[in-house]
Protein backbone atom coordinates (compact mmCIF):
# COMPACT_ATOMS: atom_id res chain seq x y z
CA UNK A 1 0.00 0.00 0.00
CA UNK A 2 1.32 3.64 -1.12
CA UNK A 3 0.38 7.31 0.29
CA UNK A 4 -0.57 8.54 -2.95
CA UNK A 5 -1.84 11.97 -2.11
CA UNK A 6 -1.89 14.11 0.81
CA UNK A 7 -4.04 17.44 1.21
CA UNK A 8 -3.85 20.55 4.07
CA UNK A 9 -6.43 22.20 5.32
CA UNK A 10 -7.12 25.05 7.54
CA UNK A 11 -10.17 25.48 9.95
CA UNK A 12 -11.30 28.43 11.89
CA UNK A 13 -12.60 27.54 15.07
CA UNK A 14 -14.07 30.19 16.90
CA UNK A 15 -14.09 29.77 20.69
CA UNK A 16 -17.97 29.63 21.61
CA UNK A 17 -18.78 31.19 25.32
CA UNK A 18 -15.67 32.50 25.12
CA UNK A 19 -13.30 33.82 25.44
CA UNK A 20 -10.98 30.71 27.02
CA UNK A 21 -9.45 32.10 29.84
CA UNK A 22 -6.08 31.04 31.27
CA UNK A 23 -2.77 32.52 32.65
CA UNK A 24 -1.33 32.46 29.09
CA UNK A 25 -4.46 35.15 28.59
CA UNK A 26 -7.77 35.17 26.37
CA UNK A 27 -8.33 32.95 23.30
CA UNK A 28 -11.05 34.10 21.50
CA UNK A 29 -10.65 31.92 18.04
CA UNK A 30 -8.13 29.13 16.67
CA UNK A 31 -7.48 27.93 13.42
CA UNK A 32 -6.57 24.19 13.50
CA UNK A 33 -5.47 22.23 10.79
CA UNK A 34 -6.08 19.10 9.19
CA UNK A 35 -4.58 16.53 6.98
CA UNK A 36 -5.70 14.04 4.63
CA UNK A 37 -3.85 11.14 3.47
CA UNK A 38 -5.37 9.37 0.60
CA UNK A 39 -3.69 5.80 0.23
CA UNK A 40 -3.73 3.92 -3.22
CA UNK A 41 -6.35 1.48 -2.41
CA UNK A 42 -8.87 4.51 -1.64
CA UNK A 43 -8.69 4.63 2.26
CA UNK A 44 -8.07 8.01 4.12
CA UNK A 45 -7.05 8.87 7.16
CA UNK A 46 -7.77 12.26 9.13
CA UNK A 47 -4.88 13.82 11.25
CA UNK A 48 -5.34 17.39 13.17
CA UNK A 49 -2.97 19.81 14.95
CA UNK A 50 -4.48 22.42 16.67
CA UNK A 51 -2.30 24.77 18.99
CA UNK A 52 -4.41 27.17 21.25
CA UNK A 53 -2.46 30.24 20.23
CA UNK A 54 1.05 31.36 19.85
CA UNK A 55 1.31 31.69 23.75
CA UNK A 56 0.73 28.67 25.37
CA UNK A 57 3.19 26.71 24.21
CA UNK A 58 6.14 26.77 21.59
CA UNK A 59 3.68 25.42 19.21
CA UNK A 60 1.99 27.28 16.82
CA UNK A 61 -0.40 27.40 14.03
CA UNK A 62 1.71 29.03 11.16
CA UNK A 63 5.02 26.33 12.44
CA UNK A 64 2.73 23.67 11.72
CA UNK A 65 1.69 24.46 8.49
CA UNK A 66 5.33 25.33 7.40
CA UNK A 67 6.43 21.78 9.30
CA UNK A 68 4.25 19.70 7.18
CA UNK A 69 5.41 21.71 3.86
CA UNK A 70 9.05 20.86 4.42
CA UNK A 71 7.72 16.80 5.25
CA UNK A 72 4.78 16.11 3.23
CA UNK A 73 5.94 16.00 -0.17
CA UNK A 74 8.58 12.97 1.17
CA UNK A 75 5.74 10.67 2.38
CA UNK A 76 4.05 10.19 -1.20
CA UNK A 77 4.86 6.85 -2.29
CA UNK A 78 5.23 5.47 1.94
CA UNK A 79 3.29 2.58 3.08
CA UNK A 80 0.68 4.41 5.88
CA UNK A 81 0.65 1.20 7.62
CA UNK A 82 4.69 1.26 8.56
CA UNK A 83 4.86 3.88 11.35
CA UNK A 84 8.53 3.40 11.73
CA UNK A 85 9.59 3.89 8.60
CA UNK A 86 7.15 7.13 8.09
CA UNK A 87 8.03 8.93 11.52
CA UNK A 88 12.18 8.01 10.57
CA UNK A 89 11.07 9.46 7.12
CA UNK A 90 9.97 12.54 9.19
CA UNK A 91 13.30 12.96 11.32
CA UNK A 92 15.34 12.70 8.15
CA UNK A 93 13.66 15.85 6.41
CA UNK A 94 12.83 17.67 9.84
CA UNK A 95 14.15 18.12 13.62
CA UNK A 96 11.93 18.97 16.50
CA UNK A 97 7.58 20.27 15.52
CA UNK A 98 6.22 16.73 17.24
CA UNK A 99 2.85 18.61 16.75
CA UNK A 100 3.11 18.79 13.02
CA UNK A 101 4.29 14.72 12.96
CA UNK A 102 1.45 14.14 15.48
CA UNK A 103 -1.01 15.00 12.50
CA UNK A 104 0.28 12.60 10.60
CA UNK A 105 0.93 9.83 12.79
CA UNK A 106 -3.36 10.47 13.75
CA UNK A 107 -4.16 9.97 9.89
CA UNK A 108 -1.91 7.48 10.16
CA UNK A 109 -3.22 5.13 13.11
CA UNK A 110 -7.15 6.39 11.66
CA UNK A 111 -6.04 4.60 7.90
CA UNK A 112 -4.62 1.74 9.72
CA UNK A 113 -7.99 1.24 11.42
CA UNK A 114 -9.77 1.54 8.20
CA UNK A 115 -7.62 -0.92 6.61
CA UNK A 116 -7.91 -3.24 9.54
CA UNK A 117 -11.51 -2.74 10.51
CA UNK A 118 -10.59 -2.03 13.42
CA UNK A 119 -11.38 0.80 15.80
CA UNK A 120 -7.57 2.89 17.42
CA UNK A 121 -9.09 1.68 20.77
CA UNK A 122 -9.04 -1.76 20.02
CA UNK A 123 -5.21 -1.36 17.85
CA UNK A 124 -4.14 -0.01 21.27
CA UNK A 125 -5.06 -2.74 23.52
CA UNK A 126 -9.01 -2.34 23.54
CA UNK A 127 -10.56 0.21 25.39
CA UNK A 128 -11.65 -0.44 28.83
CA UNK A 129 -15.53 1.58 28.71
CA UNK A 130 -17.28 2.47 26.01
CA UNK A 131 -17.73 6.00 27.76
CA UNK A 132 -14.52 7.89 28.69
CA UNK A 133 -14.53 9.97 31.76
CA UNK A 134 -14.05 14.09 30.80
CA UNK A 135 -12.98 16.64 33.28
CA UNK A 136 -13.82 20.62 33.22
CA UNK A 137 -11.51 23.61 33.15
CA UNK A 138 -13.11 26.68 35.14
CA UNK A 139 -11.24 29.40 33.16
CA UNK A 140 -9.21 31.82 35.01
CA UNK A 141 -12.11 33.28 37.28
CA UNK A 142 -13.01 34.79 40.31
CA UNK A 143 -13.67 32.71 43.66
CA UNK A 144 -16.98 32.83 43.23
CA UNK A 145 -17.79 32.11 39.62
CA UNK A 146 -15.28 29.04 40.50
CA UNK A 147 -17.40 27.76 43.10
CA UNK A 148 -20.46 28.36 40.70
CA UNK A 149 -19.03 26.89 37.57
CA UNK A 150 -17.93 23.79 40.49
CA UNK A 151 -21.17 23.10 41.32
CA UNK A 152 -22.64 23.08 38.26
CA UNK A 153 -20.21 20.92 36.65
CA UNK A 154 -20.65 18.38 39.70
CA UNK A 155 -24.24 18.33 39.60
CA UNK A 156 -23.68 17.50 35.58
CA UNK A 157 -21.41 14.74 36.65
CA UNK A 158 -18.08 15.46 36.50
CA UNK A 159 -15.68 13.99 38.63
CA UNK A 160 -12.89 16.00 38.20
CA UNK A 161 -12.24 20.01 38.02
CA UNK A 162 -9.10 21.38 36.69
CA UNK A 163 -9.03 25.07 38.23
CA UNK A 164 -7.27 27.86 36.33
CA UNK A 165 -5.46 29.99 38.74
CA UNK A 166 -1.63 32.02 38.27
CA UNK A 167 -1.03 35.91 36.91
CA UNK A 168 -2.79 37.44 39.47
CA UNK A 169 -1.99 37.84 43.60
CA UNK A 170 -1.51 34.22 44.60
CA UNK A 171 -4.28 35.20 47.23
CA UNK A 172 -6.95 35.04 44.83
CA UNK A 173 -5.54 32.09 43.78
CA UNK A 174 -5.43 30.39 47.35
CA UNK A 175 -8.89 31.49 47.91
CA UNK A 176 -9.95 30.41 44.75
CA UNK A 177 -9.13 27.10 45.30
CA UNK A 178 -10.01 27.25 49.15
CA UNK A 179 -13.73 28.07 48.04
CA UNK A 180 -13.66 25.30 45.06
CA UNK A 181 -12.41 22.39 48.20
CA UNK A 182 -15.23 24.18 50.41
CA UNK A 183 -18.06 23.79 48.29
CA UNK A 184 -17.73 20.65 45.81
CA UNK A 185 -14.20 18.93 47.40
CA UNK A 186 -15.40 15.31 48.55
CA UNK A 187 -17.26 14.77 44.84
CA UNK A 188 -14.69 16.22 42.56
CA UNK A 189 -10.93 15.82 42.38
CA UNK A 190 -9.63 18.94 41.77
CA UNK A 191 -6.11 20.44 39.98
CA UNK A 192 -5.06 23.98 40.62
CA UNK A 193 -3.09 24.18 36.92
CA UNK A 194 -0.87 27.44 37.00
CA UNK A 195 0.23 27.08 33.27
CA UNK A 196 4.00 27.41 34.03
CA UNK A 197 2.89 31.07 35.89
CA UNK A 198 3.62 30.62 39.83
CA UNK A 199 6.93 31.32 41.23
CA UNK A 200 8.95 28.57 43.47
CA UNK A 201 7.81 31.45 45.97
CA UNK A 202 4.31 31.28 45.35
CA UNK A 203 4.12 27.68 45.16
CA UNK A 204 5.88 26.78 48.12
CA UNK A 205 2.89 29.69 49.69
CA UNK A 206 -0.07 28.50 48.35
CA UNK A 207 1.01 24.71 49.26
CA UNK A 208 1.57 25.66 52.96
CA UNK A 209 -1.36 28.01 52.61
CA UNK A 210 -3.71 24.98 51.52
CA UNK A 211 -2.76 22.99 54.02
CA UNK A 212 -5.62 19.33 53.82
CA UNK A 213 -6.77 20.59 51.02
CA UNK A 214 -7.18 17.86 48.47
CA UNK A 215 -6.15 19.28 45.49
CA UNK A 216 -2.96 18.73 42.69
CA UNK A 217 -0.80 21.50 41.80
CA UNK A 218 -0.87 20.90 38.03
CA UNK A 219 2.66 22.77 36.14
CA UNK A 220 3.17 25.56 39.02
CA UNK A 221 5.79 26.57 37.68
CA UNK A 222 7.94 27.24 34.35
CA UNK A 223 11.12 24.88 34.41
CA UNK A 224 11.73 21.52 35.54
CA UNK A 225 14.14 23.15 37.57
CA UNK A 226 12.34 25.49 39.51
CA UNK A 227 9.71 22.11 40.10
CA UNK A 228 12.61 20.04 41.24
CA UNK A 229 13.54 22.84 43.65
CA UNK A 230 10.49 23.05 45.43
CA UNK A 231 9.69 19.30 45.13
CA UNK A 232 9.91 18.17 48.38
CA UNK A 233 9.16 21.41 50.01
CA UNK A 234 5.63 21.63 49.32
CA UNK A 235 2.57 19.22 50.63
CA UNK A 236 0.75 18.84 47.24
CA UNK A 237 1.58 16.79 44.18
CA UNK A 238 2.74 17.87 41.65
CA UNK A 239 1.73 16.76 37.75
CA UNK A 240 3.49 18.14 34.79
CA UNK A 241 2.03 19.21 31.68
CA UNK A 242 3.83 21.98 29.68
CA UNK A 243 7.55 20.61 30.90
CA UNK A 244 6.54 17.07 29.35
CA UNK A 245 8.38 17.82 25.54
CA UNK A 246 9.46 14.38 24.78
CA UNK A 247 9.13 11.25 26.05
CA UNK A 248 12.47 11.42 27.36
CA UNK A 249 11.27 13.96 29.58
CA UNK A 250 8.22 11.54 30.84
CA UNK A 251 10.51 8.51 31.27
CA UNK A 252 12.69 10.71 33.47
CA UNK A 253 10.07 12.39 35.46
CA UNK A 254 8.26 8.98 35.65
CA UNK A 255 11.12 7.54 37.16
CA UNK A 256 12.56 9.82 39.34
CA UNK A 257 9.68 10.39 41.10
CA UNK A 258 9.78 13.86 39.64
CA UNK A 259 6.12 14.27 39.96
CA UNK A 260 3.06 12.60 40.90
CA UNK A 261 1.09 12.35 37.64
CA UNK A 262 1.05 13.99 34.28
CA UNK A 263 -1.27 16.25 32.38
CA UNK A 264 -0.58 14.95 28.66
CA UNK A 265 -1.06 16.51 25.27
CA UNK A 266 -1.28 14.22 22.76
CA UNK A 267 0.44 16.29 20.03
CA UNK A 268 3.33 17.15 22.14
CA UNK A 269 4.06 13.83 22.18
CA UNK A 270 4.11 13.12 18.44
CA UNK A 271 0.67 11.86 18.25
CA UNK A 272 -1.21 8.36 19.38
CA UNK A 273 2.25 6.45 18.94
CA UNK A 274 4.11 8.92 21.62
CA UNK A 275 0.92 9.00 23.91
CA UNK A 276 0.18 5.43 23.90
CA UNK A 277 4.13 4.83 25.12
CA UNK A 278 3.69 7.76 27.95
CA UNK A 279 0.12 5.77 29.01
CA UNK A 280 2.66 2.78 29.12
CA UNK A 281 5.40 4.25 31.09
CA UNK A 282 2.44 5.41 33.77
CA UNK A 283 1.35 2.14 33.87
CA UNK A 284 4.74 0.89 34.76
CA UNK A 285 5.13 3.53 37.84
CA UNK A 286 1.24 3.88 38.57
CA UNK A 287 1.07 6.92 37.66
CA UNK A 288 -2.14 8.98 37.06
CA UNK A 289 -2.37 10.87 33.60
CA UNK A 290 -5.13 12.91 31.02
CA UNK A 291 -4.72 12.46 27.39
CA UNK A 292 -5.57 15.67 26.02
CA UNK A 293 -4.42 18.18 23.78
CA UNK A 294 -4.10 21.98 23.75
CA UNK A 295 -7.28 22.57 21.51
CA UNK A 296 -8.77 20.85 18.34
CA UNK A 297 -11.77 19.78 16.66
CA UNK A 298 -13.48 16.14 16.01
CA UNK A 299 -10.16 14.57 14.92
CA UNK A 300 -8.28 15.88 18.24
CA UNK A 301 -10.64 14.61 20.06
CA UNK A 302 -10.95 11.28 18.76
CA UNK A 303 -7.33 10.45 18.78
CA UNK A 304 -6.94 11.68 22.69
CA UNK A 305 -10.34 9.53 23.06
CA UNK A 306 -9.12 6.47 21.76
CA UNK A 307 -6.29 6.26 23.85
CA UNK A 308 -7.75 7.78 26.85
CA UNK A 309 -10.64 4.71 26.30
CA UNK A 310 -7.68 2.37 26.72
CA UNK A 311 -6.02 4.08 30.09
CA UNK A 312 -6.23 1.76 33.52
CA UNK A 313 -9.21 3.13 35.35
CA UNK A 314 -7.07 3.52 37.96
CA UNK A 315 -4.81 6.50 36.64
CA UNK A 316 -7.15 7.94 34.19
CA UNK A 317 -7.38 11.55 34.97
CA UNK A 318 -10.06 11.53 32.03
CA UNK A 319 -9.93 13.10 28.29
CA UNK A 320 -10.73 16.92 27.94
CA UNK A 321 -11.75 17.62 24.79
CA UNK A 322 -12.57 21.79 23.45
CA UNK A 323 -16.07 20.84 22.13
CA UNK A 324 -18.04 22.84 24.96
CA UNK A 325 -16.04 26.16 23.37
CA UNK A 326 -16.80 24.92 19.41
CA UNK A 327 -20.10 25.38 17.68
CA UNK A 328 -20.99 22.51 15.79
CA UNK A 329 -18.42 19.46 14.97
CA UNK A 330 -16.72 18.43 11.55
CA UNK A 331 -18.59 15.04 11.27
CA UNK A 332 -22.37 16.04 12.28
CA UNK A 333 -23.18 12.37 13.31
CA UNK A 334 -20.50 10.64 14.83
CA UNK A 335 -18.48 13.95 16.31
CA UNK A 336 -17.38 13.59 19.68
CA UNK A 337 -19.64 14.83 22.45
CA UNK A 338 -19.22 15.80 26.45
CA UNK A 339 -22.55 14.19 27.87
CA UNK A 340 -22.81 14.48 31.54
CA UNK A 341 -18.88 14.78 32.18
CA UNK A 342 -18.81 11.72 29.83
CA UNK A 343 -17.82 10.77 25.87
CA UNK A 344 -19.14 8.30 24.07
CA UNK A 345 -16.52 6.23 21.91
CA UNK A 346 -16.87 6.41 18.13
CA UNK A 347 -18.38 2.68 16.64
CA UNK A 348 -16.62 2.83 13.17
CA UNK A 349 -12.67 1.79 12.60
CA UNK A 350 -10.43 3.93 12.69
CA UNK A 351 -10.91 7.63 14.93
CA UNK A 352 -15.10 6.97 13.98
CA UNK A 353 -15.23 10.31 12.59
CA UNK A 354 -15.72 11.24 8.55
CA UNK A 355 -15.51 15.48 8.02
CA UNK A 356 -17.77 17.10 5.69
CA UNK A 357 -15.25 17.94 3.11
CA UNK A 358 -17.60 21.42 2.48
CA UNK A 359 -16.68 22.24 6.49
CA UNK A 360 -13.25 21.76 5.67
CA UNK A 361 -13.12 23.93 2.38
CA UNK A 362 -10.57 24.13 -0.08
CA UNK A 363 -7.59 22.45 0.93
CA UNK A 364 -4.34 25.00 1.81
CA UNK A 365 -1.63 22.55 0.50
CA UNK A 366 -1.95 19.60 -1.60
CA UNK A 367 0.91 16.74 -2.59
CA UNK A 368 0.54 14.00 -4.99
C1 LIG B 1 -7.18 22.31 29.89
N1 LIG B 1 -6.25 22.02 28.83
C2 LIG B 1 -6.15 20.59 28.65
C3 LIG B 1 -6.70 22.67 27.57
C4 LIG B 1 -5.94 23.93 27.34
O1 LIG B 1 -5.46 24.09 26.07
C5 LIG B 1 -4.80 23.90 28.31
C6 LIG B 1 -4.90 22.61 28.99
C7 LIG B 1 -4.06 22.45 30.20
O2 LIG B 1 -4.27 21.55 31.02
O3 LIG B 1 -3.10 23.20 30.39
MG1 LIG C 1 -2.39 21.91 32.12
Amino acid sequence: MKITEIHVYAIDLPVANGPYTSSDGDIHAVNSTVVELISKNGLIGYGECCPIGPTYAPEHTLGARAALAQMLPGLIGEDPLNRHTIHSNMESHLNGHRYAKAAIDIALWDLAGKLYGARVCDLLGGARSEQVISYYTTGLVSPDDAVRIAMEKRDQGFKRLQIKVGNRPIQIDIEVIRKVWEAVGSDMRLAADANRSWSARDTIFASSSLSGVNVVFEQPCDTLSEINAIRNRIQHPIYLDECTTDLSIVAEAAGSGLCDGFGFKLTRLDGITGLKTARDICQARNLPHSCDDAWGGDIIAAACLHVGATVDPRLNEGVWIASPYIEGHYDEQNGIRLINGKINLPKAPGLGIEPDMDKLGTPVASYA
